[in-house]
């Protein structure tokens, strides 16, 4: 029997002094525990800190709005159709049997938090309840493509879904219609009267959807095809006022940047799904600046989720990685669009830096500045389509000189990774647009750096703000956000020391 997901609802209620209901808030009162480590030759001093601060989370849901660049593609049709299948709870009967819409692949909907145990054993709840929180069905789509084509027959080209499945999605989808994108060939030998009005274009597009569509909130999410990788230019790009300027003038500015500088002018969080460097220094610092979350690089779906996986794993068990030799091939527009050499750059970079923070983490196998070698490759391959292909190679360095090897080989359906990722980005990014934290002593509250590290777990190349640790390593990442949300609600950090069933 097909699951019912959504009837796996919890309210959960936070008995501590330290935390606080009111119609509007949830607050907390939190004990933040570090270290700070003091390194002087093989002498380490450690200092446990303790920082006291008040968590706040409105507790308001608002009807949230996501524009989709590249909403025409696969992902953006995937998810689109996804969202209302699961809306409009639609089953179809495939060889294997009868299929009901879900969100499996989503954090935040499918998977679970274990927030303690009692007298019932652990209490797993899905992540989605923790906190108040947009449910995905309730979300409205729009967006921009380069193609004029409607949605329904882009979900047929993008070859998906089960044909049953897309006749009864397609008259919902019809209807619907990208905006007019721009298209640059080469973005940076373009028309520069053209751009001046791309940018003010793209803003009276957003203005228009918040005010037709009703909605409380927009975000705006890349989902085009990879770009390539810009230069960073000074006087164009380096700095927010440079870059203003710049796509006044009509400077060089990819289409990507465009829209990211777009939307933070309109106040709208920014979120990057390719690989392309979107946030030049200037677009970085005019989020800082209005105050606008900003978020990416590239969805972290398949093989480099388990890269981010498995090294961390053979690392922290004192293995060592010598060789790491990725191959892909798919045949859906983003396989073409790869098959370019300067596209496939970005993609090449983004999905190559993965294991770093592992590989930096263990000085006994790896001398400083050392990495394993580290291969990339990717095909196009028009018959598999959307069915992506991804084939690895781990071979490490064991005990006493022996060699392991080990091969994976990962067949799927590429955009039915990436949707319920662009789920995750938006509605993390929406909660923690409604999160502030208050240090003791500091008379106002903060949010959280424009430049959204906590969306790591869900992308390639995690930006973070300058000068803070990049992490890649998937369980960390996602304790990262687990424990703050369990802050929010005044819980300590998981620590799965579980001494109540240790001791005598
Ligand atoms: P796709 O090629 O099917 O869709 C991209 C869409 O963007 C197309 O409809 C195209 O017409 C449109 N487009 C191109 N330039 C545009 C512009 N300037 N403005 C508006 N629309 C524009 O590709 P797909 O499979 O949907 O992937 C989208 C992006 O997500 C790619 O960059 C891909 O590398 C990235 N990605 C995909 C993952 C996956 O698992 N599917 C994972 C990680 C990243
Ligand atoms: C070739 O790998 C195509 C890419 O767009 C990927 O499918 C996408 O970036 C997903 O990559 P990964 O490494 O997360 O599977």
């Amino acid at each position: 029997p097909a699951l019912d997901s959504a009837a796996m609802s919890f309210n959960i209620d936070v008995n501590s002094p330290n935390v606080r209901y009111t119609d509007t808030h949830i607050e907390s009162e939190y004990e933040y525990q570090t270290s700070s480590v003091h390194k002087e030759g093989n002498r380490v001093t450690v200092t446990p800190r303790t920082t006291k601060m008040t968590f706040r989370t409105t507790r308001r849901v608002p009807k949230l709005g996501v524009m989709l660049v590249g909403w025409g593609g696969n992902n953006g049709t995937t998810v689109t159709a996804a969202v209302l299948a699961n809306k409009l709870g639609l089953t179809w009967r495939t060889k294997m049997g009868m299929k009901k819409a879900n969100y499996f692949g989503s954090l935040l909907q499918a998977s679970t938090v274990c927030l303690g145990s009692g007298p019932e054993g652990e209490v797993n709840v899905p992540l989605r309840d923790i906190l108040p929180m947009v449910h995905p069905n309730d979300i409205v789509f729009d967006g921009w493509d380069i193609s004029s084509m409607d949605l329904g027959s882009a979900m047929e080209r993008a070859q998906v879904f089960d044909w049953s499945l897309q006749e009864q999605l397609r008259p919902h989808m019809s209807g619907l219609k990208p905006r007019p994108s721009i298209y640059f060939p080469d973005f940076i030998a373009a028309n520069q009267e053209d751009r001046a009005d791309n940018m003010e274009q793209i803003r009276a597009d957003i203005r228009d959807f918040r005010e037709s569509s009703g909605v409380d909130k927009v975000i705006v999410l890349w989902t085009a095809n990879t770009e390539r990788f810009c230069d960073i230019i000074p006087g164009v790009n380096d700095t927010a006022k440079n870059l203003l300027a710049a796509i006044k003038t009509g400077a060089a500015v990819s289409p990507s940047t465009l829209f990211a500088v777009a939307s933070i002018l309109e106040g709208c969080a920014y979120i990057n799904g390719s690989p392309q460097n979107t946030f030049v220094p200037g677009a970085i610092e005019l989020a800082v600046q209005k105050g606008v979350f900003i978020g990416g690089d590239d969805f972290k779906s398949g093989q480099t989720k388990i890269k981010s996986v498995l090294v961390d794993f053979l690392v922290s068990s004192g293995i060592k990685p010598k060789s790491i030799v990725s191959y892909n091939h798919l045949g859906n527009n983003d396989g073409k669009n790869l098959s370019a050499p300067e596209q496939f750059r970005s993609k090449e970079i983004s999905k190559s830096n993965v294991v770093d923070d592992m590989v930096q983490s263990n000085p006994i196998l790896y001398l400083p500045g050392e990495k394993p070698d580290h291969c990339v490759v990717i095909k196009y391959v028009p018959y598999v389509a959307d069915s992506k292909r991804a084939m690895d190679e781990y071979t490490s360095e064991i005990m006493m000189g022996g060699t392991n090897t080990i091969a994976l080989h990962n067949t799927c359906e590429d955009s039915l990774l990436a949707s319920p990722i662009i789920l995750d980005l938006v509605i993390l990014t929406e909660l923690c647009e409604r999160i502030a934290v208050r240090p003791q002593g500091e008379e106002d509250f903060q949010s959280f750096h424009s430049v959204l590290a906590l969306l790591s777990f869900l992308c390639k190349a995690p930006l973070v703000p300058s000068g803070t640790p990049v992490i890649n390593a998937f369980f960390r990442q996602r304790a990262s956000i687990i424990n703050i949300m369990r802050a929010c609600l005044g819980l300590p950090p998981q620590n799965h020391m579980l001494l109540e069933h240790k001791l005598q």
